[in-house]
């Protein structure tokens, strides 16, 4: 595992047109365009998306997030009585020959313990997902101007 990481992070290093991309690969997985929206300075998490596919004939996992933050977690969002709320999981199956999409109203990774300025425009979170089988990858989370129909993070239930 420690030696696929280090060669994607070398392709990545070395080939600096990817960063424009912002697709990262490990194994046979790539990751797309992991991101984050822009918060209230008072907002205590936020969201993080992106894309995951599987071009391998084996089934794989994201079992976890580390970033700089006091806790990261895996969540899904589950509709009851026309009321979202959000729900930790402990693992997003990546199945073989399919992308999964983390995005607002669905499965997504969750900042928790924001700092005080919460996530600025530009700003760039460092991260490293945690595949069962591909091992770790190291990416980028931009964090982008939030859309005036996107869903509002802030008041997540589970914010500590
Ligand atoms: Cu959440």
């Amino acid at each position: 595992m420690k030696t696929l990481f280090a060669t994607a992070a070398a392709v990545f290093l070395s080939l600096p047109g990817l960063v424009s991309a912002h697709e990262y690969t490990v194994g046979d997985l790539s990751v797309d365009h992991p991101m984050a929206f822009n918060t209230a300075p008072t907002a205590k998490s936020g969201g993080g998306y992106l894309s995951i596919t599987n071009g391998g004939e084996t089934d794989d996992r994201l079992i976890a997030v580390r970033a700089d933050f006091p806790k990261v977690e895996l969540h899904t969002t589950e509709e009851k009585d026309g009321i979202a709320r959000m729900m930790h999981v402990d693992a997003i199956e990546i199945p073989a020959g399919e992308t999964v999409s983390l995005q607002p109203g669905g499965l997504h990774v969750m900042f928790m313990g924001l700092g005080g300025d919460g996530f600025e425009v530009g700003e760039q979170i460092p991260a490293t997902l945690v595949f069962e089988r591909a091992g770790e990858l190291e990416v980028i989370f931009n964090i982008e101007e939030r859309g005036a129909d996107a869903v509002d993070h802030s008041g997540h239930g589970m914010s500590n």
